[in-house]
């Protein structure tokens, strides 16, 4: 499994013009329910997988280890726990581009104090550490509103409370949290659910956060045939105690797929030579 996967990032790599994205026949509801992700809150590990046609992550952690998550700690309460992606086609001809996410932090906590309110969620186009585009999570300035997509450079984001795992350095924190500023270039949809139990095994209370992006909103990053460069899709919350990160490009959804790439490179004929010399 590790090999197939750092295989087709390879071949991701080569195959610029073809990257391809998990994709969905139908389309889903945002309306802040999972179900039509086909994720489960029934008490196991199996809850986490989604439908077939949706990438995603899962970092569940718990309040062991003394509470830390990485880079900080804060335990179920700071933990980002699942992040999840797909695209699709509506009979409008529109596509998009749509995230899920479950974490253990309570969207209205506050920010005060010991206390870090949500973060934005933030999409790294050419995985160079340039961070392009901020969904708004909630209103930021007089005109950056919940909901907006927001093309950024990173002076236009606030950062976190630590330079590196572990270490707190609030002033050279290079983890981006929330939108501070930028060019408000469209708008999402976005439902956050209210909170619920049973999630995975190690417990505690979970929320997930529903989006939906027109792609059109990415102009030159986004083409007819999908993402014209691979991406990275983070978040986290205003203390950056623990991020979560996507690289849907990495996935790749059945063996089938990575067949094509490696055939059209001409590598899968490389790899039979090379083994039949040994
Ligand atoms: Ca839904
Ligand atoms: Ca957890
Ligand atoms: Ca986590
Ligand atoms: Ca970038």
């Amino acid at each position: 499994m590790i090999n197939k996967k750092s295989f087709a990032s390879l071949a991701a790599s080569f195959a610029v013009s073809a990257l391809s994205l998990p994709a969905m026949a139908g389309s889903l509801t945002i309306d802040g329910n999972f179900s039509d992700w086909g994720i489960k809150n029934n008490g196991t590990v199996a809850g986490w997988t989604p439908n077939s046609g949706i990438t995603y992550v899962v970092e569940d952690q718990s309040n062991s280890n003394g509470g830390y998550l990485s880079p900080g700690w804060g335990g179920q309460a700071y933990d980002a726990e699942a992040m999840y992606l797909t695209t699709y086609t509506r009979a409008n001809g529109q596509t998009y581009l749509a995230i899920g996410m479950i974490t253990g932090h309570d969207p209205s906590t506050a920010t005060g104090g010991n206390s870090y309110g949500r973060g934005d969620f933030a999409i790294d186009f050419g995985r160079n550490g340039t961070w392009d585009f901020g969904i708004l999570t909630a209103d930021r300035t007089a005109t950056l509103h919940q909901g907006d997509v927001v093309s950024t450079s990173n002076a236009n984001w606030a950062t976190g409370l630590w330079s590196a795992p572990g270490v707190y350095d609030p002033a050279n924190s290079s983890y981006v949290t929330a939108v501070t500023g930028g060019t408000d270039v469209g708008n999402a949809s976005l439902a956050i659910s209210s909170a619920f139990g049973n999630m995975g095994t190690l417990g505690g209370n979970h929320w997930f956060y529903e989006l939906e992006i027109p792609v059109s909103v990415f102009g030159q990053y986004w083409g007819a045939n999908g993402p014209t460069e691979s991406f990275d899709l983070q978040w986290t919350m205003l203390c950056a105690n623990d991020l979560i990160t996507l690289d849907p490009v990495a996935y790749v959804s059945e063996p089938g797929s990575l067949a094509l790439v490696l055939g059209a490179l001409g590598l899968s004929g490389l790899a039979r030579r090379r083994k039949s010399r040994k």
